[in-house]
């Protein structure tokens, strides 16, 4: 399957993450990229750099203060004087303002943040530049051909909101894809999130529209990241309304039932005529996953694969999470080769 990478992605080098109270080398690594890629060539899938796509795609989807705030923050933390990445600490919470944007840095980080665990460092913008570029390259091979594609993002995208950052994600890149899928003519678009985490920004952005379907498969947010947002109730609103679908299911949730919540969005993808398919691709649905709790092993990504190319239709697929570095590129590969076995 035609790959699009930017090397780019690489120039995300985080040295830390808060995690159980202490700053801890970031799950998200860079390490990630060469065990993907590895699999990748081994399977013998062409790699292609993608075009520098430039932000208009961007901010179609996302809010331009926010985009320049991510472009300008590194260097805005460093003009403030501060030593380590750049961190928040705190929010416009319930009991405060939300609706003024502060000219500190510090008070910016905490109005553009939905987390506390992603630290903005050098590099971090050009790696989402070169992720979601990554993920147009892909999407555009695929309503050019109607051949299927795979966008190696990194950083992943799917807990990226409208103007917040968090959970690994700067640019939501299904949706800065799924945005441009409608733009170049597809009337409505399904983005299928497959992650273990739920995928808060890809459903925010589209919560009230009717031209992109949403549907997720994740471990219940009440008791996983990202706790507030992913539960079943929340199925979208206004014109929106029926077209957000949410499979919260319990830690240690087994692959047979999982698959039956599958066969369920994937009912509803067909129901609602969508044109083309966005897969979402996190793998930390792995058994193996350090901060997950599913139970797919290695094989049974090859059978998810093969499901998804049933639905029969021009499939994009984007990588989300996995932080299981050893196991990744085989889990990615099986997802892939199982999608074009059946193709
Ligand atoms: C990103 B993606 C571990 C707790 C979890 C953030 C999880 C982000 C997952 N420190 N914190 O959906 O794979
Ligand atoms: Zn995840």
């Amino acid at each position: 399957m035609l790959t699009f990478f930017s090397e780019d992605s690489r120039l995300r080098q985080a040295r830390t993450e808060l995690h159980d109270g202490a700053l801890v080398s970031p799950f998200e690594c860079p390490e990630r990229i060469d065990l993907i890629l590895k699999h990748i060539q081994q399977a013998g899938f062409e790699v292609r750099a993608p075009h520098a796509y430039g932000l208009e795609p961007v901010r179609a989807v996302h809010d331009a203060g926010y985009v320049s705030f991510l472009e300008t923050c590194w260097q805005a933390w460093q003009a403030a004087g501060h030593q380590g990445e750049a961190i928040p600490n705190i929010w416009p919470a319930r009991s405060m303002r939300g609706d003024h944007i502060p000219r500190s840095i510090s008070g910016q980080l905490g109005y553009y943040a939905l987390a506390a665990e992603t630290s903005i460092s050098e590099g971090t913008f050009s790696a989402a530049m070169g992720s979601k570029d990554a993920a147009l390259g892909a999407v555009l091979h695929t309503l050019e051909t109607s051949e299927p594609s795979f966008a190696l993002c990194r950083p992943p995208g799917h807990h990226a909101a409208f103007d917040q950052f968090g959970g690994y994600c700067f640019f939501n890149n299904a949706a800065v894809a799924a945005q441009q899928a409608l733009d170049a003519g597809k009337r409505r678009v399904a983005v299928l999130d497959v992650d273990f985490h739920h995928g808060n920004g890809t459903q925010q952005i589209f919560y009230a529209r009717s031209d992109v379907l949403f549907a997720s498969l994740h471990g219940d947010p009440d008791v996983t990241f990202p706790y507030y947002l992913g539960y079943a109730d929340e199925t979208g609103e206004g014109e929106g309304e029926g077209f957000t679908l949410n499979y919260p299911m319990a830690l240690g949730t087994s692959v047979a039932s999982w698959i039956r919540a599958l066969e369920q969005a994937l009912a509803a993808i067909k129901t609602h005529r969508c044109e083309l398919l966005i897969v979402s691709l996190g793998v930390d649905i792995f058994e193996g996953d350090p901060i997950s709790a599913f139970t797919f092993k290695s094989d049974d990504f090859t059978a998810l694969g093969k499901r998804l190319a049933q639905a029969g239709l021009p499939t994009t697929f984007l990588m989300e999470g996995g932080y299981a570095v050893n196991e990744i590129g085989i889990n990615v590969v099986n997802g892939l080769q199982g999608f074009e076995q059946e193709s």
